[in-house]
């Protein structure tokens, strides 16, 4: 069997620095705050950390809105601290990804500030910049925050592109020298140490160029996975990431399997692996974020289990993950944070680790953080949720329903302190918090965890450990087992000569599993890798499953 590629054997820890730790009592997570914690992440075995953007930002969507690529926002701390991190991590082993964002900048960004000035600015072609005739938006397309992607210039009377909000203006991948100057900041950044890097919704750079209107949707066709982009993720990979070792995680957004064996499969030299978001959407009615609707347990097992057996025949590569800094908590949205909250908590996560890909981590994940389900519209931050929130006014929609929306939708409800321990603010800062702490945290934090050994946090070890441990994990291929079942999500992981059978019960109540005939496993000794409940049953061909129970076996 041939020796799989380190970072397969790895998983990866998203720490969103704002709401990590903060170490100076300003309310603002920061760069010393992480260096303080380093020694958490060697407890629970991981060997990667990805920061979320800490470049200076006028922070209007919590970094995502670079105001200049060379520098670390105040808030964080200097560059001598990011330099002490970088030596710190080191020190442990752990490897550091930064976030690069570069479908856009920051309005604030130098480069936006001259762009604006005039039609013959050496910068102008920076962006993207239409003039109409009649005055009227260049087309239909939309904003991912709400309304329209375009903003009207009046300093030259012309219109420019924004996917996001609008202080968020979309860079013209077209000019060569916008490419050759995103490649020259990964080089600050590699040559500062980083070994990687996670690049934000880099599927979206290379758009349609006659920009048509978009008469059945909202115009993510002529940009998503658009024209060019796999020419430029060859390019970059070539000018940039084949001179050093790193990894490179790619976030997709709206994209397709095809696609993604494209960005992965080693052969094109463009990405390590991507993520993508169709098993986040199977809860979304119509596919539209901003109603509700329920969760299709169906739907989740036919979604994760097409991109596990595609994208391994095309020999791609996934990033596995349920929560990062744009999701609601996962253990509430797929399955129970009241009663059941532990056992649902590593059920997810089994079920999830035990797949093909290399999964990721999002901070408070590891101890199952929950939604805070904060009522009011004033303890949201989120631009997105401030913006969606207007909209849905002016559409008419009455405030407890929009609330009860909000509540379950809001990306602000990943954003909230990390729950360190029960002392007020959760241990997270000795200031006021930027964002409120979720009340939960009495419950809920790391201390408590690490005290408890039958915690969330020592299966999530476990998880990790087992990873580096079994190669079937890694190259073992899978198939989906009891696909019409609308509880359990049971899949079987094969290589020569071993299997590994994962159960999970996605019910509040007990549900009975039987393993399909035409299953051939006579002649296998087993054994349990991992399971959620003490006593779990030897007898992988029936099974009376309690709530959630969750059980691994390995057959040799
Ligand atoms: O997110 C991209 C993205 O498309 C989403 O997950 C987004 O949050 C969602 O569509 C909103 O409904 C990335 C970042 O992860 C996110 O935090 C940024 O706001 C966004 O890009 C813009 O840079
Ligand atoms: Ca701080």
């Amino acid at each position: 069997r041939p020796e799989s590629a380190w970072w397969k054997k790895s998983t990866i820890y998203q720490i969103y620095p704002k709401s990590f730790m903060d170490s100076n009592g300003d309310g603002i997570g920061d760069i010393n705050g992480i260096i303080q914690k380093l020694d958490y992440f060697v407890k629970l075995g991981i060997d990667v950390i990805w920061l979320t953007p800490i470049y200076e930002s006028p922070q209007r969507d919590n970094g995502y809105d670079i105001s200049n690529y060379h520098r670390i926002d105040e808030k964080y701390g200097t560059m001598e601290d990011f330099e002490h991190l970088v030596q710190e991590a080191r020190r442990r082993n752990i490897k550091i990804i930064m976030d690069i964002v570069v479908n856009h900048t920051s309005t604030e960004h130098e480069w936006f500030k001259q762009s604006r000035q005039s039609e013959n600015n050496p910068y102008r072609n920076y962006y993207i910049w239409k003039k109409t005739e009649d005055g009227k938006k260049p087309n239909n397309w939309q904003s991912k925050f709400g309304g329209s992607a375009w903003k009207f210039d009046p300093q030259t009377g012309a219109y420019y592109l924004h996917l996001f909000d609008e202080t968020q203006a979309d860079l013209n991948w077209e000019n060569d020298e916008v490419r050759q100057k995103v490649y020259d900041i990964m080089h600050f950044w590699l040559q500062k140490g980083v070994e990687g890097f996670r690049l934000d919704v880099i599927n979206l750079i290379s758009k349609d160029r006659r920009f048509p209107d978009d008469d059945s949707g909202d115009g993510r066709k002529y940009y998503t996975d658009g024209p060019r982009v796999h020419e430029w993720m060859h390019e970059m990979n070539r000018e940039v990431f084949s001179k050093y070792k790193m990894i490179t995680v790619g976030e997709m957004s709206s994209t397709t399997i095809d696609h993604c064996i494209k960005y992965t499969n080693p052969e094109r030299q463009e990405l390590n692996m991507v993520f993508n978001f169709h098993h986040l959407k199977v809860d979304y009615p119509n596919g539209e974020k901003w109603e509700l609707g329920d969760f299709d347990l169906v739907a989740l097992k036919q979604v994760l289990s097409d991109w596990q057996v595609e994208m391994h025949k095309g020999g791609g590569w996934n990033a596995l993950f349920w929560c990062n800094h744009d999701q609601p908590r996962i253990v509430g949205r797929y399955a129970d944070d009241g009663e059941y909250h532990k056992q649902s908590a590593k059920m997810l996560a089994t079920t999830i680790h035990m797949m093909q890909g290399t999964p990721f981590i999002y901070q408070g994940e590891e101890i199952g953080m929950i939604d805070p389900k904060f009522d009011d519209i004033n303890d949201y931050r989120d631009v997105e949720t401030l913006n969606m929130y207007e909209l849905m006014k002016s559409a008419g929609k009455d405030e407890p329903q929009i609330m009860e929306i909000i509540k379950k939708r809001s990306r602000d409800n990943s954003r909230t302190p990390m729950q360190w321990n029960a002392s007020v603010n959760s241990g997270f800062t000795t200031g006021t918090p930027w964002i409120k702490t979720a009340s939960s945290y009495k419950r809920i934090n790391v201390e408590a965890a690490l005290e408890d050994e039958d915690s969330v946090f020592y299966h999530y070890r476990k998880l990790i450990d087992l990873r580096k441990k079994y190669d079937i994990i890694i190259d073992g291929d899978y198939r989906l087992i009891l696909k019409e079942d609308p509880h359990i999500f049971a899949y079987i992981r094969s290589a020569p000569g071993e299997k590994l059978l994962v159960i999970n019960n996605f019910a509040n109540k007990r549900s009975s599993f039987e393993l399909p005939a035409d299953l051939d496993l006579d002649g296998y000794r087993s054994e349990i890798l991992i399971s959620n409940y003490e006593d779990s049953s030897m007898d992988y061909r029936r099974l009376n499953l309690r709530p959630y129970e969750s059980i691994v076996y390995h057959l040799k």
